[in-house]
């Protein structure tokens, strides 16, 4: 069984796993440990074994902190609610560094300053920064420890916060650390600190952070320095910052890819299986495809992850890929027995952490979406909350953090360290016009030009304003640790080298497009298997398309629409290709690559002159 219960690093260990580790053999490492303490200064440094027992010491000591609060245990066993500083609540896009040497190696779209710069100003920063506080070493892996190179860090935080969640959303402790010693193998070093020390007899506050914060990356040190913010992606730098980030760099280098997708097995009537990756920005309805239920009566799906997808060619020249985290982080509001009724089994399986969502009476959470309204609440603010407050009770980027073995339809290859082969390959964003349901792209560079183009409007999982259309690459704006000009060649390269015939099929699709009303035109969730199976129909060679200037849309019969609500015209009007909107797109595009100066791979712009071509502008 694809080497289940051969990996000892998950959460299930025995009381062994508690004997304290007072350091590593590790030189290297021990070094590092040692600097960042003179440097920090903390009352006591603690290696976490990732026991059972050090879960429930963190999280009391964080209920007694007023940091948790714990949930009725005969709702969400093992679980708790945490609320934010106000001020810390997302990823700070803005106080996001790429730090390569040279400034054009990050590119035109992340920040950059020079390393030794940054170091100097964060030094300062770090200079007696865990002051009161203990410094806790989280060693951890990305994927498999069990994987033929596994992918190690270790995270130095002061949060117990950030070492709760981390051994959540990764495989952490004692049995990675020893994994590291005999094998004397490289790891990410990831520096946290939370920015607010303790002089003696202060008292501190629930959600400790700083004003001033710094997300950095330090790309050819494979190294990461976060300073200031507790919060997700901020805060657990196995994420964002070691598995897009960091590890984008390291797949360019090496010959694969590090992408923001998540991975599903869909089975059909004939029990055939496919192994899809997808991706979407933060908070476009990801992790709900992720774990969706179809309605379409024979059709399975399984979940593999719900947000990063590290995918390498196999031997047999297909491309694998591998889920590198160990749960979900996902966003709650919208969350219920409709939307993604196996996000609501998982989390209800208790084990979980749940941030900024609003408290209710009865020692639960709740959110906007969330079904049984309660007459009464406190908000994620803290605050007094009835339905007609007129606020939000959870802030709109709350999120669950919970344990992926806990999802009911976690397929068994997760388990497997060399991952699945995938057919498909879906890019998509939140547009309300313009962009129809779905479309093919012709072939691998067409797909890598939908992705390098992809667009959407912008969400509250990151600070900024909500709704503008903004360009964002393969999902991965955010978070490619390099320039995207090199990560869009890269792309092409591996399409180029690859067998055409095993190359994954990329798609692009768009949920979120309305009527002339504001309504949206495709009912969406549970349906959207529909779109998959439109997908595999047609890689199977046996469903219908017409040839537009953007690529291949279904005809009208070759979407499965049986029992669905539409009527003929709402089915047309999802999967239309109007010439005039995506005239007014092109001159969007033609910005957006022109950000890229010299740099833009020449078959993206032969791709953009095909599409103006197609559309009659040239
Ligand atoms: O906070 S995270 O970056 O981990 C979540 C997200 O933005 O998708
Ligand atoms: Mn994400």
């Amino acid at each position: 069984q694809h080497g289940h219960g051969q990996d000892h690093s998950g959460r299930d260990a025995g009381p062994e796993r508690d004997k304290p580790v007072g350091g590593t053999t590790h030189a290297g490492l021990q070094a590092w440990v040692d600097e960042v303490a003179a440097l920090t200064t903390p009352d006591e440094v603690v290696w976490v074994t990732g026991s059972q027992q050090e879960w429930t010491r963190l999280t009391d000591k964080l209920v007694a902190a007023g940091t948790f609060t714990r949930l009725d245990p005969e709702k969400k066993p093992n679980s708790f609610h945490a609320a934010s500083d106000p001020t810390d609540v997302a990823r700070v896009e803005d106080r996001t560094y790429i730090c390569s040497v040279d400034e054009r190696d990050a590119g035109p779209t992340n920040n950059w300053m020079a390393p030794e710069e940054m170091k100097e100003i964060m030094r300062g920063l770090y200079a007696g920064c865990m002051t009161g506080r203990t410094m806790y070493v989280v060693p951890f892996v990305m994927g498999h420890l069990n994987a033929e190179h596994p992918m190690f860090g270790v995270e130095i935080t002061d949060s117990e916060y950030v070492v709760v969640s981390m051994r959540v959303m990764a495989r952490t402790g004692v049995s990675v650390l020893r994994r590291i010693e005999e094998l004397d193998a490289d790891y990410v070093p990831a520096l946290h600190s939370l920015g607010a020390p303790l002089q003696p007899g202060q008292a501190d506050v629930p959600w400790p952070c700083n004003e001033t914060k710094y997300i950095v990356q330090f790309p050819e040190q494979r190294m990461i320095w976060s300073y200031g913010s507790g919060y997700g992606g901020n805060a657990l730098l196995g994420k964002k910052c070691y598995a897009l980030r960091i590890a984008s760099v390291m797949a360019r280098d090496e010959g694969w890819l590090a992408e923001h997708m998540l991975i599903l097995k869909l089975t059909s009537p004939e029990q055939q299986t496919y192994y899809v990756a997808a991706a979407f920005p933060s908070a476009c309805g990801k992790t709900n495809l992720a774990m969706l239920a179809p309605t379409i009566p024979g059709w399975t799906v399984e979940t593999l992850g719900d947000d990063i997808a590290w995918m390498r060619f196999g031997e047999d020249g297909r491309l694998y890929a591998v889920n590198p985290e160990f749960g979900f982080f996902g966003v709650a509001p919208g969350t219920n027995e409709h939307t993604n009724p196996n996000a609501m089994r998982t989390i209800n399986l208790g084990n979980s952490v749940f941030t900024n969502v609003a408290l209710t009476d009865d020692g639960d959470v709740w959110w906007e979406g969330l079904e049984n309204t309660p007459a009464h609440a406190t908000s994620w603010k803290g605050e007094d909350w009835t339905p007609d407050s007129g606020e939000l009770s959870a802030h709109a980027n709350s999120r669950y953090c919970t344990p992926i073995e806990q999802c009911p339809i976690l397929a068994d290859e997760y388990h497997d360290p060399q991952g699945v082969p995938i057919s498909a390959i879906f890019f998509g964003g939140r547009r309300r016009d313009t962009v129809p349901l779905v479309t093919e792209s012709r072939d691998w560079v067409h797909g890598t030009f939908m992705g390098a183009t992809l667009s959407s409007e912008t969400t509250a999982a990151a600070t900024g304003q909500v709704g503008v259309v903004r360009r964002d690459p393969m999902a991965m704006l955010p978070f490619i640790g390099y320039d995207a000009a090199d990560y869009f060649q890269h792309w092409i390269d591996l399409g180029k080298d690859a067998d055409a015939t095993k190359l994954p099929r990329i798609f692009y699709v768009n949920w979120f497009r309305r009527d002339d009303d504001g309504d949206f035109l495709w009912p969406g969730f549970g349906e959207n298997a529909r779109v998959l199976k439109w997908a595999i129909e047609r890689m199977e060679g046996k469903a219908a398309a017409v040839e537009t200037p953007i690529g291949h849309v279904p005809t009208p019969e070759a979407l499965d629409t049986t029992g669905l609500e539409m009527t003929p015209e709402q089915v047309e009007a999802a999967l239309a290709v109007d010439p005039e909107e995506w005239k007014q797109e092109i001159p969007q595009i033609e910005e957006w690559f022109a950000r890229f100066e010299g740099n833009l791979p020449t078959q993206l712009q032969v791709e953009l002159d095909g599409l103006k071509a197609r559309l009659g502008l040239l």
